[in-house]
């Protein structure tokens, strides 16, 4: 089956590999983060399914699969992603069978796909969750509402279904901009020797925006940090009521990097929720951070490949040289390497290679 090992046994499901390899390279070829694993997981569903020996003939033995698998997730998390594959790949590999091919082969209008969708657009549900609650039965938003089968839902759920259109809605530029100036002023209150720029779509120059992206650190010079500054922040942006929920509190405030995750409003009584990341940097990583979090997404996947086809690894605390990684699993380093760059971003731009780009040039 596999194509490395061609003294092997033809594949018994030869036919239904074919047509999900066609829906896993249609994943790799799209943009986002989540096709990405769904790529990675139709992988691990043709791994499964290459092992198996016998022509796979109806619904339930194409389940018996998955029930193998299951009890490994209950070992290794990372064989989850498997999972979902093949509550997904079920039907796919049903619809395979019975006739001959995949005839949606976007398959994006299944009923699964649309309601994991939906109940993806709740803060704080991942894939693992929206598709368990399918699994579970559920399938509509008031099915979630009414907590059809008696479902529960964590306090961050919770406050991502109150808000869902709010959460789910973009804002106009203006609007990111009014919040950062309500919040700039209030940090430089409590130390005026921060840095404290807007990041992501907005310093992109975007005329709408998902959420606000603030970078927080501070020069060293003095003998002095952030360290402290971001829960007196929090705390100070609480009383002003600008901060209204929180959705991620870091562990260890002692900490120089630290991301918090939350939703804000302007003053208004009508005023929308929005969401809201605070990051805190070392004054050192900056460079490096105001790079990543700049983004896009996708301009920084095309910059991490550059850093790795030289032989370097970037992350949003700086540019790497000497990492090593595991060859079973390229997600886990075995060394560190050391930092060749992180200051500012021109450096890391020139050291790859990459001709500077503004941030506003910097868009898929
Ligand atoms: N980022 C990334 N990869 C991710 C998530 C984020 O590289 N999986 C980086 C690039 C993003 C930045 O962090 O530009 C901010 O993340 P956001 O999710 O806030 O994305 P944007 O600000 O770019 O867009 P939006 O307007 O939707 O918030
Ligand atoms: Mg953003
Ligand atoms: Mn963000």
């Amino acid at each position: 089956c596999d194509r490395n090992e061609p003294q092997q046994s033809a594949c018994a499901n030869q036919d239904i590999v074919d047509k999900l390899e066609e829906l896993m390279e249609l994943h790799k070829a799209k943009p986002s983060e989540e096709d990405r694993w769904r790529a990675f997981s139709y992988g691990k569903c043709i791994h499964a399914l290459r092992n198996y020996p016998k022509q796979i003939r109806s619904f339930s033995e194409a389940r018996s699969i998955r029930g193998v698998g299951e009890k490994t997730a209950l070992k290794a998390s990372s064989f989850r992603n498997s999972l979902d594959c093949a509550i997904k790949g079920d039907v796919q590999i049903m619809e395979i069978i019975e006739t001959g091919s995949l005839k949606r082969i976007t398959y994006e209008n299944t009923e699964d796909v649309e309601a994991t969708k939906v109940f993806q657009g709740i803060y704080g549900v991942g894939r693992q969750t929206a598709f368990a609650w399918f699994s579970s039965g559920l399938r509509t938003l008031d099915d979630v509402k009414s907590r059809k089968g008696g479902l529960k839902l964590s306090a961050v759920q919770e406050i991502g279904l109150t808000f869902y259109d709010d959460i789910n809605s973009r804002m106009p530029r203006i609007e990111a901009e009014m919040i950062f100036n309500l919040i700039k002023p209030i940090a430089l209150s409590i130390d005026n020797s921060l840095f404290i720029e807007i990041m992501g779509s907005f310093r992109r120059g975007k005329a709408d925006c998902g959420d606000i992206d603030i970078l927080i650190t501070r020069p060293t010079s003095d003998g002095r940090t952030h360290q402290g500054l971001l829960p007196a922040l929090l705390e100070h942006l609480h009383a002003a009521n600008i901060l209204t929920e929180d959705l991620a509190i870091p562990d260890n405030f002692a900490d120089l990097e630290l991301t918090y995750r939350g939703l804000c409003k302007l003053p208004s009584p009508d005023a929308k929720r929005r969401r809201i990341d605070i990051l805190c940097v070392p004054w050192e990583s900056r460079g490096a951070a105001l790079l990543y979090y700049t983004g896009d997404d996708i301009f920084n996947r095309a910059m991490r490949m550059k850093a790795n086809v030289l032989g370097y690894s970037l992350n949003q605390r700086g540019l790497y040289a000497g990492v090593v990684r595991d060859p079973r699993d390229r997600r886990v380093k075995v060394c560190d390497g050391t930092i060749i760059a992180s200051e500012t971003e021109q450096e890391i731009f020139q050291i790859l290679g990459v001709p500077w780009q503004k941030p506003r040039e910097r868009i898929r």
